[in-house]
């Protein structure tokens, strides 16, 4: 008994780019007078460009001054800053353990997934040197609703032909476990403030197919009881 497939999350899962959208984000948002500081790039993790730039917008009081065109344009400018600092990563980029429970999927064919909602997911991934790594990668570019909305993770299991109830969701931000909560999957939380995450681990390093299995196994025993 095991799950037919593992379904990551990017950015804070894989690798770390959340500082990355935090300095982009800093940068444009000072130039219109906005400031703001990490506890409110923690609440854009797993938000979708235009989401984040509203949530950023609110947090300035600046929602009424900021029309849907200067919208478009500063996403668009947050976007170049953010792909030129994404230059700077290579394979050793990639989180700790990450590398190693990959290769353990695949030396046991469960499939794996990606549902990250950045357009940049496939290009990190290239950079990262995992590309090959994954059966198949939701095109956040079809997602209409962010997380917590579950369409990503749906649109991965679909891709990957399985169904959420055989799957683990492996995220960092709140927004992304509801969203696995909500597709079916069992979640896994990566951090120490997350809430309703199946089973939660303090960083990627605890992560291995013997974690996940033992896991999978205890939820599924207590469910047939
Ligand atoms: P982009 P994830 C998310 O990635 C990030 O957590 C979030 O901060 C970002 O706004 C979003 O991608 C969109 O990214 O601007 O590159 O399209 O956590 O879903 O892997
Ligand atoms: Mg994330």
């Amino acid at each position: 008994m095991k799950p037919q497939a593992i379904i990551f999350d990017l950015d804070g899962v894989v690798t770390d780019t959340a500082h990355l959208h935090f300095l982009a984000w800093q940068r444009i948002a000072r130039e219109i007078g906005i400031d703001i500081d990490e506890q409110i790039n923690e609440q854009l993790k797993g938000i979708s460009r235009m989401d984040s730039l509203a949530r950023i917008l609110r947090h300035g009081g600046a929602e009424q001054r900021i029309d849907q065109q200067q919208r478009l344009r500063l996403a668009e400018q947050k976007n170049a800053l953010y792909v030129e600092l994404l230059q700077d990563l290579r394979p050793d980029s990639v989180l700790p353990g990450i590398a190693e429970l990959l290769e353990q999927l695949h030396t046991r064919d469960i499939r794996v997934g990606l549902a990250s909602v950045s357009l940049n997911a496939p290009r990190i991934l290239d950079a990262l040197g995992l590309a090959i790594q994954f059966d198949f990668c939701a095109d956040a570019g079809k997602i209409k609703r962010s997380k917590p909305d579950p369409e990503i993770f749906l649109a991965a299991c679909e891709g990957l032909s399985v169904s959420p109830v055989n799957c683990i969701g492996i995220e960092d931000a709140q927004a992304g476990i509801e969203a696995i909560n909500a597709s079916g999957m069992l979640s896994v939380g990566i951090g120490t403030q997350l809430k309703h995450a199946d089973l939660l681990l303090t960083s990627t390093k605890e992560l291995s197919w013997t974690c996940l299995h033992t896991f999978w196994l205890t939820k599924h025993s207590k469910q047939a009881v």
